[in-house]
Formats: structure tokens, sequence, C-alpha cells
């Protein structure tokens, strides 16, 4: 099973989100991120995507772990993993746009849900919110439906 990360950078009451250009969830608007590599923790490979992808500098003890998410996708097992969200309030420079993503900033409470993945109006509010998550989601096989999920607040 794959596992990726997923980071959001918060600045005062607006997150930035980027919209993939290319491969998995092309033309959706989501947090940086990616696949971990072998031999790489998980927040280095946090880091790296986001500076691979949106252009800036974080260090991994900036990151604060905020969910875990177990994607399935039914019939679909090469789709599968397991995801951790994190979340950035310090680093170093201006996000930029990248071959992979276009960033851009939102307000917390104007998300634009209807061009990002379906499970996000289930889970991405409350981590913004403060809140830390685990949950699980099932999903038809192009992830176009989902086919049932549990979200459960974590109290560490
Ligand atoms: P690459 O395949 O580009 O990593 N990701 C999802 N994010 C949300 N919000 N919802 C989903 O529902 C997702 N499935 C995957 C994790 C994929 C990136 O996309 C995220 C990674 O940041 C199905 O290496």
């Amino acid at each position: 099973m794959r596992q990726t990360t997923l980071c959001f950078l918060v600045k005062d009451d607006q997150v930035l989100l980027a919209i993939k250009k290319r491969g998995f969830g092309v033309g959706k608007w989501n947090g940086a991120g990616g696949k971990v590599k072998d031999n790489e923790s998980i927040g280095i490979a946090a880091a790296r995507e986001l500076n691979e992808e949106v252009g800036v500098k974080v260090s991994p003890s900036d990151l604060e772990l905020v969910g875990t998410l177990q994607f399935d996708f039914d019939g679909n097992p090469d789709w599968a993993q397991r995801c951790e969200v994190f979340i950035a309030r310090h680093w170093e420079g201006e996000p930029s746009e990248s071959e992979e993503m276009r960033p851009r900033w939102y307000a917390i409470d104007k998300l634009p849900f209807e061009g990002m993945w379906i499970d996000d109006p289930h889970w991405v509010p409350l981590v913004l919110s403060g809140k830390k998550i685990s949950g699980k989601f099932l999903f038809n096989k192009d992830g176009s439906a989902i086919l049932n999920f549990e979200v459960f607040e974590v109290h560490p």
C-alpha cells in the first residue's frame, strides 16, 4: 500500500491549496504532498513534496500531524493509500507554481469544495479548525463516489 503525505500551509485565516496539473487527482485543489519514498521518513517526505510542488522550505519539526486517513477504491487496490495530513505555519520562501501544481491562498471559511476531492468536506474543515482526526474512506473504482466512510476526532 502506498504511504502518502498531504500538507496545508496556514497563514492567519487562509490556507494554501494548489491545483494538480498532472497525475493522480489532476484538476483538483488540494494541499501539497505525494508518495513517501523507500527509506524516507514521513516528515522528510512531506517537506520534500512541499519544496518540489509549491517551492517552499519547511523544517520537518514545523509540520504538525493533524490526521491519518485511509483511502480505498473498490476493485482498484493499486490506488489504495494511507495518507498522513500535516499543517505548517512556518516556512521559508513564497509559494510558487511548479510543473506539478499551481498554488493559491483561500479563506478557510470559503474552501472550493466543488473543485476538491469529494472526501474533503468531511475532514478538511475539522483539521483547519484545530482538530486532529483519523478516518477511512471507501470510494468506487474511479473515486467519483464515496461508498462509505468514517471520521473520528482523535484526542492525543
Ligand atoms: P501522488 O500520487 O501525486 O500523491 N490524495 C488525496 N487527497 C485528498 N484530499 N483526498 C483524496 O481522496 C486523496 N487521495 C490522494 C495524497 C497523491 C496526493 O494526493 C493526496 C497525496 O498528497 C481520495 O504522489
